[in-house]
């Protein structure tokens, strides 16, 4: 097999069975004797639990047991928050497995049912009675940090979760000078609540063994290694005893990240009744009880001079984060959103401050961007109102702020160094690519029976490949952040690898096997990726912040070129010739200058396994082990365009045409990498255009089914055009860049400001998302002061 499998659209491994039905979820999973849990849920998003009666449900069809929050009093500790955010004041909610005394949002889990089979235990639910006592309720973050807000917890004071700053050059200077000699910009921006949509809901189904005290897990989860982790920590089940089964995960998106509630609470239960138990949310579960995403209200100001040069952003960030802190909640609009504040320009001073705050919704954690969707948000939308104010091109005042082309680390004012890019030659290639100029002119012949075409850009560059672990450490996340990858070669040639990241549908079967394909030249078939099982992979810290290729992908290039190093050596004895005499290409090892005089990866694989004529203290087996920990993040980048149409009768948006641009570094799989892209763009038009999680002034989620909730739809979107430039990381070993999120953190500003650039004749300057036909028309007809 040449090398050349590195960057070649081969089909994804994973795709026949997943197509055809036949792969494995938790749900799917049936043991003998299984039991099966249900989960009481609050109706109220806030309110004291007064008493609970369960006598009616205990004495029902089929049920095993009931538990209620004192029953796993001193049995289940409080579910932890991984994010120990520093220099923050961090004020950490008990986050109890069941509420006991008060609910805080409308999902709280307030008892369990289990019994001999599903219905049973949803049917016992009804049969509890609880007696609440409602208390008044707070959803907005903004709204949550005033004085007379409803108090979510008693020990917390002004519902402040923590209070984060970032400042870098000086911002006040920046401001006082654009008072007089400059420009100031400033918005009001909302990031509403949005739901990850997985095609899987979460499930559970935990097996314990009393006899041994070994429990497996089956999980919808992105990291097995950490769940295992926490599990441990919660359930007191003892780590080596313990394994997490991520079987087939059907999408994810941020929200398999967290170890929830009811996941311990299947264990739990497994425990207590010594019976396999199994839970699955209903998909009206999963909207009202799984994380959501974003929840900012963002109060951002941009200072500029007269010509366009950004000279300060300042900002401050209400954070919401529902009524408890998941996982890894306090460092995403922190960490992954405030030091991106300055995105790919050279902005001397930036200041921002994040509240985070308690409010009565659910647990908001990472959704897809995580934080870098919303700092680009600002930073994009900003320069577009300062390029209509200015009367300059937004393409045009982007050109002038990029920080230059540099191919070995460059220091930005929040601190980071990001590792490579050519900002203005991406923007470049997509306005030549699009035709912008042709674009531009057609836009200007106006309007064609009311449909106003708008013209929307964003340039984007986002922190990804988390890692190194010193850095984890520093700010607080209670982790590491390497990756591990074992590669064994079998004596017919044939490679297994172990890695301990957890692909849940990006691919990485198939793109990982090209990785050794091309390195030691066996054919890519004849690799096969093990992962999601803690008993037979290496430690990882899972797949989130589009890490997985970036450090899991560098752990396995640098094993593989452990297991080539070797076979060179042992390669040169069997040819009894010298190692450093030695070459190698696709797959063969050969003496320079006779290349007649060569072994191939399977030759040498069969005498390392047999082991009858080795080298001289040369160890037995061609297995190769590393432990990756990356000296720095990296940081992929792009420019996308979109065209609308407005039709400003009735306020309908229609997208025209989307191109986006990404630079993730050389591709490995450049069919995975634009699959990769069409998902996330299609996820960030979402939240531009259709998607809100809706909670009423009591809490209560409106948009709880998919019928309320508006997810992207195929034949609502045109092609979406995918191109890119190559900018090699100078730090990860194959040169690869993160690709999973790019699409969902350019997208949603692009598709704003288009619509925007379209109502820009009309006098329209802000609309809350999403653009709903209502909201635009209402915009449209405020501006003309009807
Ligand atoms: N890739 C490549 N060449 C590159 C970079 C990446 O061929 N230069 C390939 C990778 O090898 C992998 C895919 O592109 O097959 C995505 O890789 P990567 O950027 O490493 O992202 P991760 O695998 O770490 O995935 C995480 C990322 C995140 S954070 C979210 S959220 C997300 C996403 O991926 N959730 C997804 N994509 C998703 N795709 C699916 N189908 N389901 C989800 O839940």
């Amino acid at each position: 097999m040449s090398a050349r499998i590195f960057g070649s659209g081969i089909r994804r491994r994973e795709d026949p069975r997943l197509i055809t039905g036949s792969a494995t979820y938790t749900d799917d999973i049936t043991l003998p004797d299984m039991a099966y849990a249900a989960m009481l849920r609050s109706p109220h998003a806030h309110a004291t639990i007064k008493n609970i009666d369960t006598k009616a449900a205990v004495a029902a069809p089929g049920v095993v047991a009931v538990y209620t929050g004192a029953d796993i009093e001193g049995q289940l500790e409080p579910v932890p928050c991984a994010w120990l955010l520093p220099d923050s004041d961090l004020k950490i909610a008990g986050y109890p497995c069941i509420a006991k005394d008060v609910v805080r949002y409308t999902g709280d889990i307030v008892a369990v049912v289990v019994a001999d089979n599903r219905y049973q235990a949803y049917d016992a639910l009804d049969l509890i009675e609880v007696d609440y006592d409602p208390l008044p309720t707070v959803i907005n973050p903004k709204a949550a940090a005033k004085a007379d807000a409803p108090q979510l917890h008693d020990d917390i004071e002004g519902n402040q979760a923590f209070h984060w700053t970032v400042t870098g050059g000086d911002v006040d200077a920046a401001f006082a000078e654009a008072e007089t000699n400059g420009i100031i910009i400033k918005d009001r921006i909302l990031q509403q609540r949005l739901i990850p949509n997985a095609m899987e809901t979460r499930s559970a189904v935990a097996q314990y063994n009393r006899a041994s005290g070994e429990l497996t897990l089956w999980s919808t989860t992105q990291n097995p290694h950490i769940a295992r982790f926490l599990c441990s920590v919660v359930t007191g089940v003892p780590e080596d005893k313990l394994r997490v089964i991520a079987p087939e995960v059907g999408g994810g998106f941020g929200s398999k990240i967290a170890v929830y509630p009811a996941d311990f609470l299947t264990i739990f239960c497994s425990k207590s009744l010594g019976r396999p138990v199994k839970w699955t949310e209903t998909r009206s579960e999963n909207y009202q009880a799984t994380t959501h995403g974003r929840d900012h209200v963002q109060d951002v100001e941009l200072s500029a001079t007269k010509e366009g040069e950004i000279t300060g952003l300042r900002c401050t960030v209400y954070a919401g984060m529902g009524a408890y802190l998941s996982t890894a909640a306090p460092g995403i609009p922190t960490i992954l959103h405030g030091l991106m504040l300055s995105g790919c320009y050279t902005v001397p001073a930036v200041k921002e401050d994040v509240y985070g705050l308690y409010t009565n919704g659910v647990p908001v954690e990472a959704y897809r961007g995580a934080g870098r969707p919303e700092a680009t948000f600002m930073l994009e939308r900003l320069i577009d109102v300062l390029a209509a104010k200015l009367n300059l091109d937004p393409a045009a005042v982007r050109q002038k702020n990029f920080i230059p082309k540099f191919d070995d680390g460059h220091d930005v004012v929040t601190g980071l160094t990001y590792d490579s890019g050519d900002y203005p030659g991406g923007l470049t290639k997509l306005l030549e690519h699009t035709d912008y100029k042709t674009l531009r002119a057609k836009q200007a012949e106006g309007p064609i029976n009311g449909k106003y075409t708008g013209i929307g850009i964003s340039s984007y560059v986002e922190i990804c490949g988390l890692g190194p672990s010193q850095v984890a450490g520093a700010i607080g996340f209670q982790g590491g952040l390497w990756e591990s990858a074992i590669v064994r070669v079998h004596p017919t040639g044939k490679v297994h690898v172990f890695i301990g990241a957890s692909p849940h549908g990006q691919g990485e079967e198939t793109t990982f096997a090209q990785i050794v394909a091309s390195e030691i030249g066996v054919d890519a078939n004849d690799v096969k990726i093990f992962h999601g099982d803690t008993d037979n992979t290496p430690m990882g810290w899972g797949t989130y912040g589009s890490r997985t290729t970036a450090v899991g992908g560098a752990a396995l290039a640098v094993a593989v070129r452990k297991i080539r190093d070797k076979a060179k050596v042992l390669a040169a004895h069997l040819l009894e010739a010298s190692a450093e005499d030695m070459e190698y290409a696709d797959g063969k090892f050969f003496v320079k200058g006779s290349s007649d005089k060569s072994k191939t990866i399977q030759d040498v694989a069969l005498m390392a396994n047999v082991a009858w004529d080795l080298p001289e203290g040369m160890e037995a087996g061609l297995e190769a082990s590393t432990f990756y920990d990356p000296p720095n993040f990296v940081f992929p980048y792009g420019s996308h365009l979109a065209v609308v149409e407005v039709d400003t009768e009735t306020g309908h948006v229609e997208l025209i045409k989307y191109t986006a641009l990404d630079d993730c570094g050389p591709q490995i799989n450049p069919v995975i990498v634009e699959g990769q892209v069409h998902g996330g763009v299609v996820q960030g038009i979402g939240q531009a255009l259709w998607e809100e999680a809706v909670y009423d002034d009591s809490a209560q989620l409106t948009t709880g089914t998919m019928l309320d909730y508006a997810l992207p739809r195929a034949d609502k979107l045109p092609p979406i055009e995918v191109i890119s430039t190559v900018t090699p990381s100078p730090h990860h070993p194959l040169g690869v860049k993160g690709v999973g999120e790019a699409g969902t953190i350019a997208s949603t500003v692009t598709v704003y400001n288009a619509v925007m650039d379209a109502l820009k004749p009309l006098g329209v300057t802000s609309i809350d998302m999403p653009f709903t036909p209502e909201r635009v028309w209402r915009a449209i007809q405020d501006a003309k002061g009807n």
